[in-house]
């Protein structure tokens, strides 16, 4: 077997298993509805600016894909993820003048929401009369700026949140976002920092009714998703500029694995990170360079998505300039 007839024989197996994939999640319920939302969106601000430059619009994925073990669904696999890298990129990314798909796990971190009371949420409020309700005084400034800074971005059309929370719509939606973006070219982005299960159970495979432990134990194998960040940017978004998350709990092998999945799934950048130190430390590695982005631990309140969108926007600026070519 020559080697260009085994890599065309590999990307002809990862677009069969790909297919199947999609052939047999169950369809999501509101596609038609995100499809008309993202068409919207993007027909929003995709008409050049008054200088002539073409805006841009980044998708940032969040949170973590949940893998559902039965069809009327009583457990599920789930991972760590809190979605707070994909909330906090979000908001460094609309004030760099960004418009932003967030593609976020239901119930995880939200844009604007970091410093908003860690009171439960009925706490926040008073009652001043029968009729009226007030946020509590010691609330009352962090609440206002969350909602203004919220309200002023999704009302200038410039961020537009979906949701998901199995495997089967993350990856689905992502499809949709990249398929309707692709009319960007260079100037889309996706910033893929969702943790998305690498296992699943097909669900023509899965039990319909919830599993019954009279059963005895659960002995149960998952297949393999396919690698769609391959699809995504063969295919699916073949300009956009890619950035993918590598995540590892063994700081050994963590660069290695970052630079397998650059070359592998020819990423423009991998973001490398180590699961305790995520908050204080990442490593972007580029087909030429590994770059380490800290938290400025001198300046109280700043986080490592401060530099590292600092880092991708210019990387980004300079992929647009060297396609214009
Ligand atoms: O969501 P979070 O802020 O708790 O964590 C972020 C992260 C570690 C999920 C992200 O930086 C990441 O590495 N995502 C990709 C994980 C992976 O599938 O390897």
């Amino acid at each position: 077997m020559d080697t260009t007839n085994g890599l065309e024989i590999l990307q002809h197996n990862l677009l069969s298993e790909v297919k199947a994939f999609f052939d047999s999640a169950p369809p999501l319920k509101d596609s038609n509805e995100v499809s008309e939302k993202l068409k919207e969106f993007i027909e929003g601000f995709s008409t050049s600016q008054g200088d002539g430059r073409a805006e841009r619009v980044v998708c940032v994925t969040s949170g973590g894909t949940t893998v559902p073990l039965e069809q009327r669904c009583v457990r599920y696999i789930d991972n760590f993820s809190s979605g707070h890298r994909g909330a906090t990129s979000t908001e460094y990314f609309l004030k760099a003048g960004y418009a932003v798909i967030f593609l976020y796990r239901r119930g995880t971190c939200q844009p604007f929401c970091q410093s908003l009371p860690d009171d439960p949420l009925l706490e926040w409020f008073e009652p001043t009369s029968e009729s009226n309700i007030q946020v509590r005084e010691q609330h009352a400034k962090a609440v206002k700026r969350a909602i203004m800074k919220h309200h002023a971005a999704v009302a200038d059309g410039r961020l537009l949140k979906l949701s998901f929370t199995t495997i089967f719509e993350y990856l689905q939606i992502l499809k949709q976002i990249a398929m309707e973006t692709r009319c960007l070219g260079t100037h889309a982005m996706f910033y893929l920092a969702a943790a998305v299960s690498d296992f699943y159970k097909p669900w023509k495979d899965m039990a319909e009714h919830k599993i019954q432990s009279a059963s005895g134990p659960l002995d149960m194998q998952l297949s393999q998703v396919p690698k769609m960040l391959s699809v995504l940017r063969k295919e699916w978004a073949p300009l956009a500029f890619c950035i993918s998350f590598k995540l590892e709990t063994d700081s050994r092998i963590l660069l290695e694995k970052a630079d397998m999945a650059l070359k592998k799934y020819k990423m423009h950048a991998v973001v490398a990170n180590e699961l305790s130190t995520r908050k204080e430390q990442v490593v972007v590695v580029t087909g030429n360079e590994k770059v380490s982005v800290r938290r400025d631990k001198n300046h109280p309140g700043d986080d490592v998505e401060n530099p590292l969108i600092n880092l991708l926007l210019e990387r980004h600026s300079t992929y647009i300039e060297d396609s214009d070519i």
